[in-house]
Formats: C-alpha cells, sequence, structure tokens
C-alpha cells in the first residue's frame, strides 16, 4: 500500500503541472544517506520548470531531496539551477526523466553538464567517454546515443533508466547545475 502511495504521489508530481503529454528532463539532489538537507534556490526558467523537494517521500526524507523538471521539446535547450546542501559529504545527483503509469518511458537526452561550487566524482559530464563514472540501475539501463549537443555522445535516460554520480558537496556552499537537455526520438 505504501509503495502504491508513493506512486500515485510521484504521478502527480508530474501530471499535476503538466499534461501527459509534456516531457520533462529531470534531476534529483539526493542527500538522503546523510539526512543532508537540499534547500532549493533558483531556476533558470520558471515558466518552463521548478525545483522542489520531494512531498511523495517518507517525512525524514522530504527534505533531502530536490526534484528539477523542465519541460524537453524536440529541440537542445540550455537551463540550471541552484541548491544549497546543510551539511558537507556526499549527495547524489541523478539524470532521469518523468514518472509514468504502467512503466512507460519517456527518453531524455542529457549532455554538456557543467557543476560549480561542487566536485563530482567523475569529470566525464559531457558522455564522451560514454557512460564512464556514471552508476546505471541494475534492471532498467540508462544508454548512450550519438545525437549529441557537443562532442558525439550524449546520455539517454528515464525516470527508471537514470543515472548518478557522486557530489561532494560544503555546508551552505551553493552548487549551480547547468545542463543541456531534448526529448529523445
Ligand atoms: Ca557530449
Amino acid at each position: 500500500m505504501k509503495i502504491f502511495m508513493v506512486a500515485v504521489a510521484m504521478f502527480l508530481f508530474c501530471s499535476c503541472l503538466m499534461s501527459q503529454e509534456r516531457n520533462e528532463a529531470r534531476i534529483d539532489i539526493n542527500g538522503v544517506q546523510d539526512k543532508n538537507e537540499i534547500k532549493p534556490g533558483t531556476i533558470s526558467n520558471e515558466k518552463t520548470g521548478r525545483s522542489v523537494n520531494a512531498s511523495w517521500v517518507p517525512d525524514d526524507q522530504k527534505k533531502s531531496i530536490l526534484v528539477t523538471a523542465f519541460e524537453s521539446t524536440d529541440k537542445w535547450q540550455q537551463d540550471s539551477f541552484t541548491f544549497t546542501p546543510s551539511k558537507s559529504g556526499i549527495v547524489a545527483i541523478y539524470l532521469r526523466g518523468c514518472w509514468r503509469e504502467n512503466n512507460a518511458h519517456d527518453f531524455e537526452l542529457f549532455d554538456d553538464i557543467k557543476i560549480e561550487g561542487a566536485e563530482p566524482t567523475s569529470q566525464n559530464l559531457d558522455f564522451e567517454k560514454g557512460l564512464e563514472g556514471w552508476v546505471l540501475d541494475k534492471n532498467v539501463k540508462a544508454e548512450t546515443s550519438n545525437d549529441a549537443h557537443g562532442g558525439k555522445t550524449a546520455a539517454k535516460v528515464s525516470h527508471d533508466a537514470y543515472l548518478w554520480i557522486p557530489l561532494n558537496v560544503e555546508a551552505g556552499q551553493t552548487v549551480k547545475i547547468t545542463f543541456w537537455y531534448k526529448k529523445a526520438k
């Protein structure tokens, strides 16, 4: 029952502000492991995106997960957002897409990610080394795509076929994530 409720809440997150037809490129910042509170900052486009702490997870995790999503189209777009962690340590940055019913997948492409104010454990942020350094889900695998913004390769992900890397953050130090994205064909 609890899993079902979480699923419903995740569905609502996507669908309440976006129609079913709308695709999104989504980045989660997850500080649950260290109970690191992730405070939302600013986003580059408030008309097509938003950045909020997760409301659908258990109470003690709500402030430790920040979900940022921008509407994706067939064209490459660049957007950014900022956040501030409450503790120094490791958080995870996830690249993914919108949650969909019935295990449906909306695939998104990411490329040329820039991270300011934190140290990622991999510098392969343009995916020119494929998915090297990134962690994949055990069951549903993210892929590479040759439809790239820069170079020859981009990452192709969905809600379940996500990619993540650890990020070293400092308490109170604002982090800015800038990235290119589009809807995958
Ligand atoms: Ca690239």
